[in-house]
């Protein structure tokens, strides 16, 4: 789809003139463009059109953007040698003093300062990368462990809750809407014969084990920017913070950091998680957050990983059986060899399950 990138861009309060709008990143979920100015000492700016067939309800989304960000911009500008515009995600204003506009067509479009010089990976090939993802989740975590105010807008009602997510996979599997369901009683069995384990954290919390924080949930490495020397940046792709349990964000963010392969790999005999990068995300992370954690939310780090790569096989399988409304797919079955990589990734990690609990132990 060809917008005008120009015309939108105008509509915010940026101060340089438009150079120029090329398509950016792997999302997803949303159309973002990386906007150059004309003027080199000013600014560039992210342009985002929101997908709002999935976030249903965009201003209160971009109200919580609002109140978090302002949060981690206050508590930054306190630290000496910090920078609030590189550390943390600068929305910009549309001249009619809101966080976002409409466009003629209904879409919703958002804009963001854009933070040069950043690195960021799909795929983590170094220890000491993984220990400063760990380090940026941490502390993105301990920042807004005192945000005031009422508990966030929940943008994705039972984004990471289990149960529901199972449930929503058998009601698609009965009603088998694209005939997909006969190729995919494999996946099927290894996702229902796992089914009461990964019901742990959600119990936990039940129990009041485990308390509900502000979480990021979509801690996917490449949602991580690094700085030019690979230290940790800034956290970005903020739609998903809203309450949640820390063993989501570990989970993720040990999901993809310690992949060998991308998380759509055909070549399953290339997926396993790499235990050293495992360690070294968990001493960044535990480094920064560890003070924070009662000693339930500690024990059970080494499950998330499993849970939440798992939460992704269901999610991938069920968009398949679905007939693909969910996700952006390059091909016919991207969904389902995402879905297969995934549980690829389960059991890499059941192997390596009782070293992972082993690390945790050691480190916390
Ligand atoms: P999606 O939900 O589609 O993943 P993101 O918000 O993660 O969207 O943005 C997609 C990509 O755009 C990111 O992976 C990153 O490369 C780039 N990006 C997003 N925000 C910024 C920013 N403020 N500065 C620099 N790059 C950014
Ligand atoms: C989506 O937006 P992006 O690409 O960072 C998804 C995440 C999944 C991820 C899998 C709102 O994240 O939950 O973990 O894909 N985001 C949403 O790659 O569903
Ligand atoms: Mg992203």
């Amino acid at each position: 789809m060809d917008y005008n990138l120009k015309e939108i861009y105008e509509r915010f309060t940026a101060d340089g003139t438009f150079l120029s709008g090329v398509t950016c990143g792997s999302g997803h979920i949303h159309d973002t463009f990386k906007i150059e100015t004309a003027e080199k000492e000013k600014d560039d700016f992210i342009l985002q059109r929101l997908n709002n067939k999935i976030f249903k309800n965009i201003p209160e989304l971009q109200n919580n953007i609002e109140r978090v960000t302002v949060h981690l911009r206050n508590k930054l500008n306190k630290i000496p040698g910090s920078d609030s515009k590189r550390e943390c995600l600068n929305l910009v204003m549309s001249r009619d003093g809101k966080s976002w506009i409409t466009d003629k067509d209904g879409s919703y479009w958002r804009m963001f300062l854009f933070i040069p010089n950043h690195h960021s990976y799909d795929l983590v090939d170094s220890p000491e990368k993984a220990y400063q993802g760990g380090k940026a989740i941490g502390r993105f975590q301990a920042m807004l462990s005192d945000m005031p105010g009422a508990p966030l807008f929940e943008t994705i009602p039972k984004f990471h809750d289990i149960e529901s997510r199972l449930n929503v996979l058998n009601t698609k599997i009965a009603a088998n809407p694209v005939g997909r369901v006969k190729n995919v009683s494999k996946e099927i069995d290894q996702i229902l014969s796992r089914a009461e384990e990964m019901k742990t954290i959600l119990k936990l919390g039940r129990d009041g084990k485990i308390p509900l924080r502000i979480t990021h949930n979509d801690t996917k490495f490449n949602n991580i920017l690094l700085d030019q020397n690979d230290k940790a940046l800034c956290v970005i792709d903020l739609d998903t913070v809203m309450p949640g349990y820390v063993h989501y964000d570990f989970g993720d963010a040990i999901r993809t950091a310690t992949n060998t392969a991308t998380e759509d790999e055909t070549d399953l005999s290339k997926v396993k998680m790499n235990i050293n990068l495992f360690k070294a995300y968990s001493e960044g992370y535990l480094s920064e957050a560890g003070n924070t954690l009662n000693n339930v939310e500690k024990e059970y780090l080494a499950f998330a990983p499993k849970l939440i790569t798992y939460i992704m096989a269901v999610r991938f399988l069920t968009d398949f059986i679905d007939g693909d409304n969910y996700y952006k797919i390059h091909h016919e079955l991207h969904n389902l060899q995402r879905a297969k990589a995934q549980l690829k990734l389960v059991m890499s990690m059941e192997e390596q399950y009782g070293e992972m609990r082993k690390i945790i132990e050691e480190l916390a």
